[in-house]
Order: structure tokens, then C-alpha cells, then sequence
């Protein structure tokens, strides 16, 4: 056998091993405590790149630090196989969505065994798999018999010239026009499914059983939006007609003197007077045109028309002309507001523009209003009839209260939180299992005739229109009410559909009968690690919490709570880790102009244009492809091996901020494992040590080299143990490297002929076993050891072996004992005398005097003369 590192050769051999063996198979085993830990799946890109594997070694190392120390632990792996870029390559090509998705899959599985991840491939899903999306299907059926899937229009981007839906992504530019053939995009009302997320949205805002980032805790806080205020009815002047308003400022109402309705707002066509209607209409047209997020943005110039229509002020009668303006969201309230210039910014604006009356109401704190604009703050109503005098915070529930009496409305709560648009208009998704049927209307696939299966042979226009929509043979089906001809729903569901339950379809991936199978469930739920991504903050992780609370009330998870009421159902992420992003270095010349990586050289610490030498300035940013900085793992592993890329990844920097890829520093640390591997190689072979397993219980040994090492190597115990309990792997590595640092200066004492020696080889190994998997189990057989180093327990440490040396110190008060001390050794005057002054007998020997001398013998004695 070579003795030179090889890391390609160890890789290839124990990743085939622990195959062979199934090491990393997980089966429920009541007998054993479990653990289950989860990272986010990845799409099938094509590519496993930085991005998979900054969040997957640090979970894989957890994941094999927890086997370790006896838990019996399920990390499984998947895939996320649905959605547009598969549909777009079939497009190019004109193949089949699946082979490319699956041509990917098969690719990354390879890339994904490099890393010597210790997934359970036996659990491996792939949601664009029939098995897997029959169960979204089902779901799907659930929601809607509780009345929590539902059909309601809803705008889409609409590309008029292919006629055709876009996706977010298929709007390009701040034009907005289709991806495709360049035209100007429009928002199209089309009747599409929803779920009812809102009657959760109450529930969703309780974190208390979540041991989340409070970053992320915040962003989903933000995203629900609770707003509490008044909805009410306003009437419109000489009509039949009403439109009711959300606000939060009911304590205002007296300051209203102009109403708005949304452009798309139902009402807009019949209140629109004929003189009006030109205008108008134009005005709709320019709205649709654009994104919500421009319609919002508080940069924005506040534009509208008027309708020629006037509501009726349901306290003073007074006429009050109703607008229509883009700053209102049909998707918001109730798509109308009261408006209130004087104590509402966007009002104001608006107000000054057109010139409508500005009618202050809120009489501010001294000093408080500001020079121009409104005043939004709180303060006493004026000018508002019988609530006058009021403080606003008790008017706002007066004019609520005053609102019901007089039958108009309520206090409210709004969510900023909408339901959740499922349907998309495209083909490489889970079809929608419902019918429209001429006669009984919507009607749902009966639940044995799933999966509604998408179709073999595709045929895509080049306008990017949904082929479900072109195929007769998919569209075209009966209605199992009446046995009449009807059209299936050629609707996709959104892919976080398919995320928002897929941790429990690894628990029985092909179950034939349910979604998951509950006595799996009851061994291995809930999930006890999820890491992921900051950038999933809300719409996965508030989606699969929805799920999750559905799933609960559909009763699934009822016989797992019975046998394990200790354990959070709640939730299905109780624990949540979400690491930080990785950049990479963007280097530019003089005059800014990027330069490849691939040019780039060091000359000492200076970075450098390979051929001119020219000075390059470095800069930290986040990977791009346009930037040239996007840096791919494998080029790496196949010159360093997975344990070194690993490493480096749990190296780089605290694991929640992420940090720079380091070219230089992977080579650091690759010499670290270099040396490991040489210190341990070499042992073995030589000293003639003879082999005494890992239980060797040490005494504290007198000999100082012993002494050290013994100190050093618990020590490290310790900090690895606590770091990988805490995903500190920065410090981790850290303090591995230190170890090895040690060892390495004892080597050449009398030392390397003691147990203890290859005691600590073994355990230095062991500490290894998680971050570098594959050196570690070549180490580990080297050593003599019996296969596999990762079914070993984790070692202890020993509090006192760990311990610092202490010595004696005799503290004298002017020359007299008066106390004895022990302190680290080596410690010097000031942390001595401190403990010496904390010292009771000594304080009392004082009596209040002050120090007026201090006298060190080091190690030895310390007196303190007084006067
Ligand atoms: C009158 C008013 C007076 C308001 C005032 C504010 C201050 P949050 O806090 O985000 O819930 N609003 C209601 N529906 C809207 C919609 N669909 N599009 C745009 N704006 C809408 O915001 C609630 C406030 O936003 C509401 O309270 C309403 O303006 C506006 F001095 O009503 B307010
Ligand atoms: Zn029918």
C-alpha cells in the first residue's frame, strides 16, 4: 500500500465500501434513540456547485457526530425536480421535461456521492416521480373537500402576443416585456386555485415552539403582517352600490376627503361616469402594466384618475369623490381605502397632486408634527364632531364601536399574508386532479383514479404554452358524477407544493397506500435538524408550516402524538440552522476590468495578472456567473480529495455568515490533513506500540510529555464535542489543527512509546471522523482498527485529564501565612493577586488597609504588604 496520500484513491475505496455495506442505511430501530436531520433538497440543476455543498458537509458532519454518540440517524437526500428551467430545455431541444430532469438527477447523484455524504440513497425522492406527485394530488383533494382549496381570479403576467402566461422570471427588464418575443407584458385576470394559508395565519404567528434564527423568525412576522383597525362600508352617492374599506386609522375618519379603489377593483367599470370612462380605462391599462413591487415603491410619483363617482361619508353625509390609483393593491384589505392627506404619506402626496383638501384631525404632542407632510402619529382627535378631545389611541376603538352600531362595519384584523396562488399555467408540475364538467361545474378526480399522470408525448409551441393545454388526450376525460364529457384542469401546482411535505415521504418513500407511514413516523419524527438557506425565510418554510398544521388537523399525525406526547407535532421544523452564503474573490485591474480567477496569481500576498504582473485589487462578492467568480467544488475535490472541500467549508468562518472561497486556504488545509496523515501513517508502521483499542482508560501520568499530551488531547475532546454540538466548525477545525500542532512537537520524545500515544492517534481520528470521513476510516484501519471508524462511539473526555496543572501559591500579609491557593500554573502576578485579594482568610487579614507592595515569587509565594 502506497504511503503517500492519495485522497482520490481513499475516496473511491471507502465510498464504495460504505456503499457495499449499506453503512449509512437507517432503519427504525425503537431500541435506539433517533435522530433526524434534514437539509434542504436541491434542484436539478445539473450541477451540484459551492452552493449544495456549503450547506450540506457542515449537516453531514452533525448528522455523523450524532451516530457517534449513539443516535440512530436518518439523513436522507432528494430532489426537487419540477419546475420552468426543465420545461425551457425541453423548448431548446425539443425533449421531454423528464429526460433532462432526469439526466440531471443521475449527474448529481455522482457529484453528490463524492462529497461522502452519509445519505440513505434507499429513501432517495424524486417528486416529479408519479409515486411522489399522487400525493400532492391527494393533498390537494383534502384541502379542497375542507374548504382550503378554492378557485378565484387572480392576475397573471400575461404575454399578449403568444398568448400565454409567464412566469415571474419570463417578465424581463423594467419594461416588463415577455421574455420571448418582446412584447410589453400585461396583468391578466384568470380564474385560478388557491389555498387557504389565511386561516392559519394566526396560528403561524406563534413561534413559540420554533428554535429558529430570530432573522428569519422576524422575516416571517413581517411577511403574515398583522394589522389591526376597522373595515367598513362606504356607500356610493345616488346608487345602490357600497365598497367596503380596511383601515388602520379608523381614529381619522373625520380627515377623509377622497377615496381610492384599486384600478383592477370590480366596482371601477360600473361607477365609472361616461365623461370619465376615457380616461379611466387608460389609466387601467397602465396599471396592469406593471409590478406590484413598482406600484408600491414609496420612490414613486402618486398618479390616478378620478371616476366621476362620490361615496357618501358614513358620519358627516359629505360627498367624497372616489379615485382610482396603482398605489392601491386589489390584493390588499379589501382593495379600497378611505383616505386621510393630512396623517398619511402616499394620501398626501396624492392630495397635493390634484389638488384635494387636506383636513387635519390629529392634533399632535407639542413640538411633534412635522415641518410638511403628514402627521402619522398618534395624538388627540379634533375636528371630528363628538369624538373631539379624544385621545387617538381610545378613538380608534370608539369609531370601530360607533361603525357596528350603526351597522356599517367592525373592528378588524388583516393579514398582509395571501392565500397561496398554486396554479400555474405550465406543464412540468403536478397536475391539478380536478375536472369541469358542463353540467356539476368543478368537480375533484376520485381519489382511486390517481395520479392524474402527465402526459408521454409533448408537443410545446414556441410561445412557451403549456402542452396540457394542446392535448386533447390529457384535456379530455368524463365526469365521474355523471358520466358527461368533461375537461381536465390543465393547471400545474406550484413546486412548493411538493416541498412543503417531502421530510415525510422520506420516512417510506414508496408507500403505496398513504403519504407516509405513521409507525415510521412515530420512530423518526419530528425532523431535529433542518439547515437551509436564509433566502427560504418565508415562502418554503411558512408553506410547509401551513402544511404541517393541516396535515395535524387532518388527524395524520395523531397516533404519533399518542405514543410520543413529549415531542413537538405543532410544527415540523421545532430546530432550524440556516447557514450563510459563500462568496469569492472578483479581481480587477487599474481600470476595473475583471480578470478570470483563472489569470490570477500570488506573488507573496499581492494578487497578480499571470503574464503583465499587473497589481489586481481584490474584492469579496457574491458568486456570478457574469462576474467569473462561481467556483466548482469538483475541480477541487479531484485535486484534493472531498475531505479537504469539506473542511475548508466548515473552515471558511462561522457557519450562519459564510464567507469568502479561499484557493490559499484550502491549500492550508490541505496540508493539515497532510500532516495528520503522515503523524498517524508513520506511527502506525514504526514505534512498535502495540495496538490496545480506543477504551484505553488513562491515569493521570506524572511524566510531563505524558502530561501534555493527555491535557491536549482532552482538551481538544472537549472543544470538538461542544463545537459540533453547537455547529461551530470554524472553531472546530480549528482546534483539531491545534492538536495535531501538539502532537507533532511531541513526537520526537519518549512519548510516542506509550499507550498514550497511540491513544491520542486514535482519538484525534475519531474527533476527524465527521468533518473528514474518508481520510478518517483509512487512518482507522491503519491503526488496526476493526471497520468503520464511523460506528464507533464518540469519546469522552475526562474533566480532570483536561484540566489545567495547578501549583501551590503561599499568600503572606506582610510576611505572615495567612492563606493557601491553588492556580494554573503559569499564571502570572496580576491573575495571582486577585485571587489572592478574593481570598476571605486574606481579606480579613487586611482588615481594609490598602496594598501598598506586592511581592511575586512565581509558582511559589505572594506577599502583600500592607499599611
Ligand atoms: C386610512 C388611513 C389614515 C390609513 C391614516 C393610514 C393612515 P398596514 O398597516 O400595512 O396594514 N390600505 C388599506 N388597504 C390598502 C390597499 N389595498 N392598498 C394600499 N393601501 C391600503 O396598512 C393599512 C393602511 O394602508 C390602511 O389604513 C390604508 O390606509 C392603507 F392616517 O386608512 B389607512
Ligand atoms: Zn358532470
Amino acid at each position: 500500500m502506497p504511503d503517500r496520500y492519495d485522497p482520490q484513491e481513499i475516496d473511491r475505496k471507502w465510498q464504495a465500501r460504505w456503499e457495499e455495506t449499506g453503512l449509512y442505511q437507517a432503519d427504525a430501530d425503537p431500541a435506539r434513540p433517533k435522530y433526524y436531520a434534514l437539509t434542504m433538497y436541491p434542484y436539478p440543476s445539473g450541477d451540484i456547485h459551492v452552493g449544495h455543498w456549503y450547506p450540506m458537509t457542515p449537516t453531514d458532519a452533525h448528522a455523523r457526530f450524532m451516530r457517534m454518540k449513539g443516535y440512530h440517524v436518518l439523513y436522507p437526500m432528494g430532489f426537487d425536480a419540477f419546475g420552468l428551467p426543465a420545461e425551457n430545455a425541453a423548448i431548446k431541444r425539443n425533449i421531454h421535461p423528464r429526460t433532462w430532469t432526469y439526466a440531471n438527477i443521475r449527474r448529481m447523484e455522482q457529484q453528490l456521492r463524492t462529497m461522502g455524504a452519509a445519505f440513505d440513497w434507499r429513501r432517495e425522492i424524486i417528486t416529479c416521480d408519479p409515486e411522489y406527485y399522487r400525493w400532492n394530488q391527494w393533498f390537494f383533494l383534502k384541502f379542497f373537500e375542507k374548504g382550503l382549496a378554492y378557485r378565484a381570479f387572480a392576475p397573471v403576467d400575461w404575454c399578449p402576443e403568444c398568448s400565454t402566461t409567464l412566469a415571474r422570471e419570463q417578465v424581463i427588464g423594467q419594461d416588463r416585456v415577455c421574455e420571448r418575443c418582446g412584447t410589453a407584458v400585461v396583468k391578466k385576470e384568470l380564474n385560478q386555485w388557491f389555498f387557504r394559508i389565511t386561516r392559519y395565519a394566526e396560528e403561524l404567528l406563534d413561534f413559540s415552539k420554533l428554535d429558529w434564527p430570530e432573522k428569519i423568525l422576524t422575516a416571517q412576522r413581517n411577511w403574515i403582517g398583522r394589522s389591526e383597525g376597522a373595515e367598513f362600508a362606504f356607500s356610493l352617492k345616488g346608487s345602490e352600490e357600497t365598497f367596503r374599506v380596511f383601515t388602520t386609522r379608523p381614529d381619522t375618519l373625520f380627515g377623509v376627503t377622497f377615496c381610492v379603489l384599486a384600478p383592477e377593483h370590480p366596482l371601477v367599470q360600473k361607477i365609472t361616469t361616461k365623461e370619465r370612462r376615457a380616461d379611466v380605462e387608460a389609466y387601467v391599462y397602465q396599471a396592469s402594466r406593471q409590478s406590484e413591487t413598482d406600484r408600491l415603491s414609496t420612490e414613486k410619483e402618486r398618479t390616478g384618475v378620478f371616476t366621476g363617482a362620490y361615496a357618501v361619508h358614513p358620519f358627516t353625509g359629505e360627498d367624497i369623490p372616489v379615485y382610482i390609483a396603482d398605489y392601491v393593491l386589489m390584493t390588499y384589505g379589501t382593495g379600497a381605502i378611505m383616505a386621510v392627506p393630512a396623517h398619511d404619506e402616499r394620501d398626501f402626496d396624492f392630495a397635493t397632486k390634484y389638488g384635494i383638501e387636506i383636513r387635519p384631525v390629529i392634533q399632535p404632542a407639542e413640538g411633534e408634527a412635522p415641518a410638511a407632510g403628514a402627521y402619522t402619529g398618534t395624538g388627540v382627535m379634533i375636528n371630528s364632531g363628538e369624538f373631539t378631545g379624544l385621545p387617538s389611541d381610545e378613538g380608534k376603538r370608539a369609531v370601530a364601536t360607533e361603525l357596528e352600531r350603526r351597522g356599517l362595519g367592525a373592528a378588524a384584523v388583516n393579514y398582509r399574508l395571501r392565500d397561496w396562488l398554486v396554479s400555474r399555467q405550465r406543464m412540468w408540475g403536478t397536475p391539478i386532479p380536478m375536472l369541469h364538467c358542463e353540467g356539476c361545474g368543478i368537480v375533484p378526480v376520485p381519489e382511486e383514479q390517481l395520479p392524474v399522470t402527465l402526459p408521454e408525448a409533448v408537443e410545446f409551441r414556441p410561445t412557451g404554452e403549456s402542452p396540457l393545454k394542446l392535448d386533447p388526450r390529457f384535456r379530455n376525460t368524463t365526469c365521474p358524477k355523471c358520466g358527461g364529457p368533461a375537461e381536465r384542469e390543465t393547471d400545474t401546482m406550484d413546486t412548493f407544493v411538493d416541498s412543503s411535505w417531502y421530510q415525510y415521504r422520506f420516512l417510506a418513500p414508496h408507500d403505496a397506500e398513504r403519504p407516509f407511514d405513521p409507525e415510521e413516523g412515530q420512530y423518526w419524527l419530528p425532523v431535529d435538524l433542518y439547515s437551509g438557506g436564509a433566502e427560504h425565510a418565508v415562502m418554503h418554510l411558512l408553506y410547509t408550516r401551513f402544511f404541517h398544521k393541516v396535515m395535524r388537523d387532518m388527524g395524520l399525525f395523531d397516533s404519533l402524538r399518542e405514543a410520543h406526547p413529549e415531542r413537538v407535532w405543532d410544527e415540523p421544523f421545532p430546530r432550524l440552522f440556516s447557514q450563510g452564503v459563500i462568496t469569492s474573490f472578483v479581481y480587477r485591474n487599474a481600470e476595473g476590468r475583471i480578470i478570470p480567477y483563472t489569470d490570477v496569481e500570488y506573488d507573496g500576498e499581492t494578487p497578480v495578472q499571470k503574464e503583465s504582473r499587473e497589481t489586481l485589487v481584490p474584492t469579496v462578492e457574491k458568486m456570478s456567473k457574469s462576474k467569473g467568480n462561481v467556483v466548482a467544488p469538483d475541480e477541487y475535490v479531484n485535486r484534493y480529495g472531498a475531505d479537504v472541500v469539506r473542511l475548508f467549508f466548515m473552515f471558511i468562518g462561522p457557519w450562519e455568515q459564510g464567507g469568502p472561497w479561499n484557493p490559499r486556504a484550502v491549500e492550508g488545509v490541505a496540508r493539515f490533513l497532510g500532516r495528520v496523515w503522515s503523524l498517524v501513517t508513520e506511527s502506525a508502521q514504526g514505534s512498535g506500540v502495540s495496538s490496545q483499542g480506543s477504551e484505553g482508560s488513562w491515569t493521570r501520568d506524572q511524566r510531563p510529555e505524558t502530561r501534555d499530551l493527555q491535557r491536549s488531547v482532552h482538551q481538544a475532546l472537549r472543544k470538538v464535542t461542544g463545537d459540533l454540538e453547537r455547529f461551530s466548525y470554524n472553531t472546530m477545525v480549528a482546534a483539531l489543527m491545534e492538536l495535531s500542532n501538539t502532537l507533532q512537537k511531541l513526537r520526537s520524545t519518549p512519548v510516542v512509546n506509550t499507550p498514550e500515544w497511540r491513544d491520542a492517534l486514535e482519538k484525534l481520528v475519531l474527533m476527524l471522523a465527521p468533518s473528514a470521513p474518508h481520510l478518517a476510516e483509512e487512518l482507522w484501519e491503519r491503526l488496526g482498527n476493526a471497520y468503520s471508524v464511523h460506528s464507533q462511539p464518540w469519546p469522552a473526555w475526562s474533566e480532570e485529564l483536561a484540566a489545567e496543572e495547578s501549583v501551590e501559591i503561599v499568600v503572606q500579609v506582610n510576611g505572615k501565612l495567612r492563606d493557601r491557593l491553588q492556580v494554573p500554573a503559569g499564571a502570572d502576578e496580576e491573575t495571582v493577586r486577585q485571587a489572592a485579594l478574593a481570598s476571605e482568610k486574606v481579606a480579613g487579614a487586611m482588615d481594609g488597609k490598602q496594598v501598598r507592595k506586592v511581592i511575586y515569587v512565581p509558582g511559589k509565594l505572594l506577599n502583600l504588604v500592607i499599611g
